[in-house]
Formats: C-alpha cells, sequence, structure tokens
C-alpha cells in the first residue's frame, strides 16, 4: 500500500465516491470535500440577459472559451428560447471557437465558425489569430461576448478592449458552491491542523471554490501556507494553471488528465515528495537552532538584514545573485510556455519564480524577478529578448542628440507592475525572508542603451562618453532620476533592500570610472529614502574598490577577483560585505564547493556583516544540487 494511511483531501464533487475509492485501493484515507455544486441550467441569468442582447442583433463576435460552456450556454438558452431560433443566430453571427473543445460542439450542431486558433490553444494564439484575421473579423468598434466557465480572464478581455472592441463577459456557470459546505470546512480545519498530506484537486473551478470558503473563514493564507507543506496533485494542464495564479505550486501532474493516473501517481510520489519537504523545513530549523538565544532572535529578524546593520547573526546570511534563472529546472520549464518579458510581466509568475526560488535553496533573502533593462521601455526604447535570453534595444542610442528623446515617466506607474509583484512576493515570503530590490545602475544601463545590447568591449558607449561628455552627462543624470524614485517605489511596495547592479562597471579604467561613472551612481543612493538599506555591485572593480565604495551604500558587492579580506579592507569596516564565491566553482565536486566556501568564510573571520553570495550570478547551465548545497554549507559552517 503506497499510500499507507495518508490523508488525502479530495476536492472532487460529481465522481468524488470514485476518487475516495481510488485512494483507498492505493492505501490512503480520503477526505471527501466536495467543493462544487451544479446549478440547474435554467438560473443562468447571465446567460438569459446575454440572449437579449444576442437575439436582437447586438453582437458582433462571439468567442467560445470552453467546451463545457458553450454547451452550457446553449442548453440554458434553450430552456426559454427554441433551438431552431438559437441556432440561427449563431449561424449568423461571427463565431470563435478557443479550440477543440468548443469546436466539437458546433460541428455536433452544424453551426459554421469563422477561424480556428493553433495549438495550444491559449488565449494568446487567440488574439494572434484575431490580429492575423483583422481583415476579415475587425475588432474595432465591434460587440464582442466572451463566454466563460468559471473563471474569468482579464487579460484576455483587456487585450480585446485594447483592440477597440466593446467587449461584455458572458459567465456561463453549471456550478456553484455546494449547499452544505460543512465537508469542505472541515478538510479546511484538517489542513490547518496539519491532519491532512496530500491535496487532490480534479478541475480549475475547484481552486476558487476552496479558496473562497476559506477566504469566508478568515483562513485563506494560512491554507495556502499549508499546501506548501502538502503534496499537491492536479488532474491536468488547466487546473495546473489555475493553482499557479492563485499562487499554489503543484507537486504532481499525470501525463494522462484522467483520476486513475492521478491517483497512481500520486501513490507512486507522494511519500518522497513530503520527504523532500520536510528535509527542506528541517534545514531552516538546525539552522535556527544552531546558536540557542541569538537564533531565537535570528528567527523572528531577517539575518541578513541585520548583517547589512554590521550586526552579530547565528550564522552567516546568503543569497545568490540570479538564483532564479535558466540553471533552474522550475524556471526552464516555465519559459518553455511564456516568453522572458511576459514572466517579468506577470505578477503571480514573477511572484512565484522569486518564492519558489528562494524556498527551494533555502536562502535568507529572494530578489524579485525582474530585470535591469525593464527600464529602458517606458524610457521610450524598444526591448526584447532574444532566443538565448540576450537582450535587444531597437533605437538605441546613435548620436548625442537623441538623448532629447528620452520620454520622462513616472516609475511608479509605467513600472507599477514590478511593484505589484514585490508586493505579492513580500506577502508570500516567510517574514524573516528578505526581499530585494533592484536597478542597474547608470553606466551598465547606459552601455546598453548605446550599444543596443550586451557587448564586449563597449567601444561604442566610450566613444560616446569620451566624444559627447555634455550629452552623457545628460543622459546619466535621466537614467539616475529614474533609478532613485523606481527604487524608491520598490520599497514602498515591500522591498526590504535594494541592490545597484553595475555589472559592467569594471570595463572603465580608475579614472574613467570616478569621472562617468561614479557620480551618477552616487546620486541614486543620496536619494534613497532614509534608511533604506543600498546594496552597491560590480565586478571587476578591484582597481579602484575605495572609489566604488565611496557611494553611500550599507553594502558593497565584490566580485571573486579580489580576495574577501583585502576587499573588506579598502572598503573599510564601517560598511558591510557581499560575496565573492566564483560562480565556476559551482560546476565543480561538492568536496571543492565545501573547500572554497569555507575559504571565503575564514576570510571574513566571522566578522558581523558579511553576506555570502557569489562574485556575479549563477551561471545558466550550473548544476541546481551544487546551488542548493552551497546554501547549506554556507548555514552549516558558519553556525556552528
Ligand atoms: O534571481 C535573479 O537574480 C533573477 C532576477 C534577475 C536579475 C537580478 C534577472 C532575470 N536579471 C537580473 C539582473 C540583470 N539583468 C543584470 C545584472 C546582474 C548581472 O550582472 O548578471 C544584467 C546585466 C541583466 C541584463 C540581462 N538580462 C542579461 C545579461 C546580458 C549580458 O549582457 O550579458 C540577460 C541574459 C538578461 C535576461 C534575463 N534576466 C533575468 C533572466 C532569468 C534572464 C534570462 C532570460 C531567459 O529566461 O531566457
Amino acid at each position: 500500500m503506497k499510500l499507507d494511511g495518508l490523508q488525502v483531501v479530495s476536492f472532487e464533487s460529481r465522481l468524488s465516491k470514485t476518487l475516495s475509492d481510488l485512494i483507498r485501493v492505493q492505501g490512503g484515507e480520503p477526505i471527501q470535500a466536495p467543493s462544487m455544486r451544479e446549478i440547474p441550467l435554467e438560473n443562468n441569468h447571465e446567460a438569459f440577459s446575454f440572449a437579449e442582447d444576442f437575439f436582437a442583433g447586438r453582437v458582433d463576435v462571439l468567442i467560445l472559451l470552453t467546451g463545457v460552456g458553450t454547451k452550457a450556454l446553449i442548453q440554458a438558452l434553450e430552456t426559454r428560447y427554441p433551438t431552431e431560433k438559437i441556432l440561427e443566430q449563431f449561424r449568423k453571427t461571427c463565431l470563435v471557437p478557443r479550440g477543440p473543445k468548443p469546436i466539437r460542439v458546433l460541428n455536433e450542431l452544424k453551426v459554421p465558425f469563422a477561424v480556428t486558433v493553433p495549438e495550444p490553444n491559449t488565449w494568446k494564439e487567440l488574439l494572434q489569430t484575431l490580429d492575423q484575421h483583422a481583415g476579415e473579423i475587425p475588432l474595432c468598434g465591434k460587440k464582442v461576448a466572451v463566454q466563460e466557465y468559471g473563471v474569468s480572464n482579464p487579460e484576455l478581455l483587456q487585450r480585446l478592449s485594447e483592440r477597440g472592441a466593446d467587449v461584455r463577459r458572458v459567465p456561463v456557470y453549471r456550478w456553484a458552491l455546494p449547499e452544505d459546505l460543512a465537508p469542505l470546512q472541515n478538510a479546511i480545519r484538517q489542513i490547518l491542523k496539519s491532519r491532512a498530506q496530500v491535496a487532490i484537486f480534479t478541475t480549475a473551478i475547484q481552486i476558487d471554490h476552496v479558496l473562497k470558503v476559506a477566504g469566508q473563514m478568515g483562513v485563506e493564507k494560512e491554507l495556502k501556507d499549508k499546501f506548501k507543506d502538502m503534496v499537491i496533485a492536479s488532474v491536468g494542464p488547466d487546473t495546473t494553471q489555475a493553482l499557479r495564479s492563485a499562487g499554489i505550486e503543484r507537486d504532481l501532474e499525470p501525463e494522462s488528465p484522467k483520476m486513475g493516473p492521478l491517483v497512481s501517481l500520486v501513490s507512486q510520489k507522494a511519500k518522497m515528495i513530503l520527504q523532500s519537504k520536510k528535509e527542506a523545513d528541517c534545514a531552516t530549523l538546525v539552522r535556527g537552532g544552531a546558536l540557542d538565544l541569538m537564533a531565537d532572535q535570528d528567527a523572528k529578524e531577517s539575518i541578513f538584514l541585520k548583517a547589512c546593520r554590521l550586526e552579530k547573526t547565528a550564522c552567516t546570511p546568503v543569497w545568490l545573485m540570479r538564483q532564479a534563472g535558466r540553471y533552474m529546472k522550475d524556471y526552464r520549464k516555465l519559459r518553455e510556455e511564456y516568453p522572458f518579458m511576459e514572466l517579468c510581466k506577470r505578477i503571480d509568475l514573477a511572484a512565484e519564480i522569486t518564492v519558489h526560488a528562494q524556498q527551494k535553496l533555502n536562502a535568507d533573502a529572494a530578489i524579485i524577478f525582474s530585470d535591469i533593462l525593464l527600464i529602458v521601455e517606458p524610457m521610450g526604447f524598444k526591448l526584447d529578448y532574444l532566443k538565448g535570453g540576450g537582450p535587444r534595444i531597437q533605437k538605441s542610442m546613435d548620436a548625442a542628440k537623441d538623448v532629447d528623446k528620452i520620454r520622462d515617466f513616472d516609475p511608479a506607474k509605467e513600472l507599477n507592475y514590478v511593484l505589484k509583484a514585490i508586493s505579492k512576493t513580500r506577502a508570500s515570503l516567510k517574514p524573516e525572508i528578505a526581499l530585494i530590490g533592484f536597478a542597474g545602475a547608470p553606466f551598465t544601463l547606459a552601455s546598453y542603451l548605446i550599444e543596443g545590447g550586451s557587448s564586449k568591449n563597449f567601444d561604442k558607449t566610450k566613444a560616446f562618453m569620451k566624444n559627447n561628455p555634455e550629452a552623457w552627462d545628460l543622459l546619466l543624470k535621466k537614467i539616475a532620476g529614474f533609478t532613485a524614485s523606481y527604487l524608491n517605489a520598490q520599497a514602498e511596495a515591500g522591498a526590504d533592500a535594494v541592490q545597484l547592479f553595475d555589472s559592467w562597471a569594471g570595463h572603465l579604467n580608475k579614472e574613467e570610472y570616478k569621472k562617468f561613472a561614479l557620480p551618477y551612481s552616487k546620486m541614486i543612493f543620496e536619494n534613497l529614502k532614509p534608511g533604506l538599506t543600498g546594496i552597491h555591485f560590480g565586478t571587476n572593480t578591484a582597481p579602484f574598490l575605495e572609489e566604488f565604495a565611496s557611494a553611500p551604500s550599507q553594502v558593497v558587492s565584490v566580485d571573486h577577483r579580489i580576495d574577501l579580506s583585502e576587499a573588506w579592507e579598502k572598503i573599510g569596516k564601517k560598511k558591510a560585505i557581499q560575496g565573492n564565491l566564483d560562480p565556476m566553482i559551482l560546476f565543480k565536486d561538492l568536496k571543492t564547493i565545501e573547500a572554497e566556501t569555507k575559504k571565503i568564510l575564514r576570510q571574513a573571520h566571522g566578522r558581523a556583516g558579511h553576506i555570502f553570495n557569489l562574485g556575479h550570478g549563477v551561471l545558466p547551465e550550473t548544476p541546481e544540487e551544487n546551488v542548493i548545497a552551497l546554501v547549506r554549507m554556507v548555514h552549516e559552517f558558519s553556525g556552528s
């Protein structure tokens, strides 16, 4: 019996008994929590209010998002109108089915439709198809109805409105909350008391309903927290998507979206997943217990922020630049589905990636999933990321006069999606985990604007700054202004500290750095709101580290090309230091990683104010397990 008495909550309604039997067969104890009730079709008020406009010819385009919903809409209308009248109006209307399921319904009824949407039939392909057929199916000024089922898709509605359509939702429901909520409420209480180890979701609507009821009970956040310790099983992609949108991470999903394969997968994997979740928790506990009293205090307060303030901590805090990135399997999977910019702009996904990386690594801080280059969009440049991840900026700065064309903007408004992701992430992280916001330093950002993307030798940038010193000064001042208010807005949204990335400053010599880069980075730190912790990061900064450290940040982040103790001498003891393991070390065996980690900790002499990090970001091909091991080692070696 592979489930060995594990308590498994099933939110399935119609086939509740079947699912419970399957769970029992595998040795589990089902907790039945039906979360949906079928609504009689004749009670579909939304469908009837839509019908008035529909039969009066006031619907130009009808988008059919789901098969069940299309069927439910027609069946609801059939309770009041003759079938022939309904079908006739369907034939007269431009129908856009999203995928094979609504198409099947239309085919059965022999109703023609305007276009087919290519796989994977998400709302994005739907929109692309409509754009491609803009000639035959104009949207501007047209009345567009969107049949929904269960959950609304605000993004689709917004994009349609942006195209000038007069959009109305037609939410057709066949399901509502069950009349007797007691079993569902009971299951939620069992979960909160840690008396259930597995949760099985078999439709997307269940997530909405379960969270709604938890919300009514005032325990939505607690429930989501408990879900993190449990095995979350999803029947298929739609359910997984709904979980993800709700900020719940699914652990299991069978290849075939059916209950049988789902339960059998749960029985094979549940115990293993529970074990690894427990181990991750233990790591936190072991760490917390490392130094009795101090550890107790640290458990409530961020050891990262304490180290920034040069206060003693039970162990050395650690986080890694680019900790949420391409080296991570889960991230790469998500990238197969979404372009990079969309991940940054989707608040739920950006928050999920940030939190997931922090938790997977057990890092002491999370850095918001975003990019230093997003700021160039509101400045008026076109930004995209080529396959393989490299950024490209079009209409880059060709001449000094281009500086005048830079748009003035308010980061709090136009980069609001980053701020919202920060707030959402802050709410999901444990209080003792710090959240770091960030931006690119003026020199590094200007180099991207002038080069139009990444560069090896920064020739164009250097020529620009030397040949057009006035335009350069204006450009960097503008960037500094935007960046300071952007970082302050990030702090307001919930970031506990902010890091300024001057990734390419080391391509300048000391004189150049002092003249063309430092003054503008200084302006930013000088303009951060009082009390906000600033971290100043650069690579290859050894030749001008004293100057680099003269910008008023609390922490200086150094790369691996300088010995940590030597760097700290140069920076001065009044500042905290961050760094500085060579990211290449993470490609080596655990023994080497261990030795190099100990070496850096020795160089810090256990002095308060060291934040362990890499010298630069985690490289894309780095083995994930080595990154996890590194965080564990830092905690272990520094905490005893
Ligand atoms: O956990 C994290 O750190 C993720 C958040 C993050 C951060 C802090 C990303 C996501 N980018 C950054 C900062 C960033 N972006 C820097 C400063 C840090 C550093 O020096 O490494 C720089 C220089 C960029 C610019 C940029 N964006 C590059 C580097 C290009 C070059 O010139 O070498 C790349 C490859 C990107 C895209 C990008 N940004 C972030 C990710 C995960 C990716 C890869 C995109 C993908 O998934 O394909």
